[in-house]
């Protein structure tokens, strides 16, 4: 299900463009739902989510969360609340509500998010003079998971309403099973590519395309990453004797033991590189989250 749009380069005039469709789609919803990346929950994020959906509601998903650690799910959860309040704007800004983790692929959680909406939804309603169903709307990165929750959310029981009077022309809402109302087309957000790190961190969990670097170079660095992270993770899966400061070294010993050689017993690190990223993306090098959440003050 990968999407052709991490083809896209990401321009100035394109980000323009994105930022301009969202606001005007934001204009019609009343809660943001925003996708992250539990693994890298920092660089699945865009730079300027916070600017571009200021005075609506949001509430952050940890999804992929069945890949990530569970202790640092947890620990984002609670860090990602704090800065989404500490973010609110002056005025009416209202921020992030609600921070959940989520496994999009089971629907896993689920439940959550929707006691989630209707607390969201006594709130809103008790602002208006008439109620009405909630409207809501995703943003995310590319690979974040935007389809797979929709789908999820969608369902069987879902049914695509067609226009409605005040929204736009062309615009298809699903009806989610409490009544409420998901914008069908997700928000397509940039990431923020500046940083080296960010760059490697989207290409370890294959969010952007491996032609960024070469599976023995990203491999090897994500080999890096994982030797100071997740130590013991590496040493069962690869049964190493023991995990070493120096990443080549832990490189080689993988290679060794799955017998990943060339003629001559020349390391083939283009396999073990690939192994190591294969491994790690598909969960059986166990749940790991790259980017530790912040140490609490
Ligand atoms: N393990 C796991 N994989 C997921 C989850 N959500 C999405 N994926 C996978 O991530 C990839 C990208 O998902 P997709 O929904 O196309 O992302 P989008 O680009 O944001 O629409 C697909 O291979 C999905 O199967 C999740 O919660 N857990
Ligand atoms: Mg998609």
């Amino acid at each position: 299900m990968s999407d052709s749009i991490n083809n896209i380069n990401w321009y100035p005039g394109h980000m323009k463009k994105t930022r301009e469709l969202i606001r005007e789609n934001l204009k019609m919803v009343d809660l943001v739902v925003e996708l992250v990346d539990s693994r890298i929950p920092v660089s699945s994020r865009n730079p300027i989510i916070d600017e571009l959906t200021q005075g609506k509601p949001r509430l952050i998903l940890l999804n992929k969360a069945d890949l990530a650690d569970p202790a640092e799910t947890e620990r984002w959860k609670a860090a990602l609340l704090d800065t989404g309040k500490a973010s609110k704007g002056a005025g009416n800004s209202a921020g992030v509500v609600s921070v959940l983790a989520m496994d999009s692929r089971s629907g896993d959680n689920l439940k959550a998010f929707y006691k989630v909406l209707e607390g969201i939804q006594a709130e809103v309603n008790a602002r208006r003079q008439r109620n009405r169903p909630l409207r809501m709307m995703i943003v995310g990165v590319p690979n974040v998971g935007k389809s797979s929750f929709i789908n999820r959310l969608a369902g069987k029981r879902s049914a695509k309403t067609g226009d409605k009077p005040g929204v736009t022309r062309g615009k298809q809402w699903i009806a989610l099973e409490n009544g409420m109302q998901l914008l069908d087309t997700p928000g397509i957000l940039w990431p923020k590519f500046e940083d080296r790190q960010v760059g490697l961190n989207l290409a370890f969990c294959g969010s952007i395309k491996d032609e960024v670097m070469n599976a023995q170079d990203l491999g090897f660095e994500l080999i890096k990453v994982l030797g100071t992270r997740y130590p013991d993770n590496l040493k069962e899966r690869y049964k190493l004797d023991e995990v070493s400061d120096d990443a080549l070294t832990n490189m080689e010993a993988i290679a060794t033991k799955r017998g990943f050689l060339m003629p001559g017993r020349r390391i083939d690190y283009e396999r073990t590189g690939r192994t190591v990223l294969d491994e790690f993306r598909t969960g059986k090098l166990g749940r790991i989250t790259l980017e530790p959440a912040p140490a609490k003050e």
